[in-house]
């Protein structure tokens, strides 16, 4: 069967996406058990160095759940991912009343069966919520400004307020501090390419 690749530049839009709504976020990397190769570790250590809280579970296995659980606890909590990640099965796993749909990856797309239409709101103990997702691929930055889409790269902020320009968007600005920081590794090169991505996609004529 094939699973949906690890897809960094999804993580990093839904990173931003909870950044600019500020939503406390956990980066959970499922279904570790098929990486017996320890794969994800590089991964793993990006996120986590920028000061994320990323578990590993498995749904197979039970890694990682019993922590899963405790941080869902008397929060609200919703589950972002491509479909076929395992959001159902986690959710099924530590709640197992809520009795979720959950589907095996389908072979002839590539791509994981829809089965989660619509997003639901389930109360699984009191003051604990959760809402399970239909596979979201793609989040648009909505509502973003060019200038600001930096603050939402959280490990930037530091090096853009040095920026010769306040209103540098890192991208061909002089002077531009961000820029020299991926030059000198401080900035990772995946999250600097997910950045130059995502402010392709703000329309330049936006009005707010
Ligand atoms: N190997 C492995 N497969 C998993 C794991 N969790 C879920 N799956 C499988 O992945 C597929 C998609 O799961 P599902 O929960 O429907 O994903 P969702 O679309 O994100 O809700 C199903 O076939 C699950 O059995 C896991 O931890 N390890
Ligand atoms: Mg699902
Ligand atoms: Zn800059």
């Amino acid at each position: 069967m094939d699973e949906p690749p690890f897809n960094n530049r999804v993580i990093d839009r839904f990173i931003v996406a909870g950044e600019s709504s500020n939503i406390n976020m956990v980066i959970i990397i499922n279904k570790i058990d098929l990486d017996d190769m320890n794969k994800m570790d590089t991964w793993i250590n990006l996120y986590d160095n920028i000061g994320y809280n990323v578990i590993k579970t498995s749904t197979l296995n039970s890694t990682g759940l019993p922590e899963l659980a405790s941080l869902l606890k008397n929060k609200t909590n919703i589950f972002w991912g491509q479909s076929g990640v395992g959001k159902s099965s986690l959710l099924n796993k530590i709640y197992p009343h809520l009795n979720l749909e959950t589907s095996p990856i389908s072979n002839s797309t590539f791509k994981g069966v829809h089965t989660t239409v619509t997003s639901k709101l389930f109360e699984v103990e009191t003051d604990t919520f959760l809402i399970d997702t239909p596979g979201i691929r793609e989040i648009d930055p909505f509502g973003i400004k060019k200038e600001d889409l930096s603050h939402y790269f959280i490990e930037f902020k530091a090096y853009a307020a040095e920026c010769k320009f306040s209103t540098c968007t890192h991208h061909h600005e002089p002077d531009c501090k961000v820029r020299r920081a991926v030059e000198q590794s401080k900035i990772s090169k995946e999250r600097y390419d997910s950045y130059l991505r995502l402010l392709e996609t703000i329309e330049e004529d936006i009005i707010f």
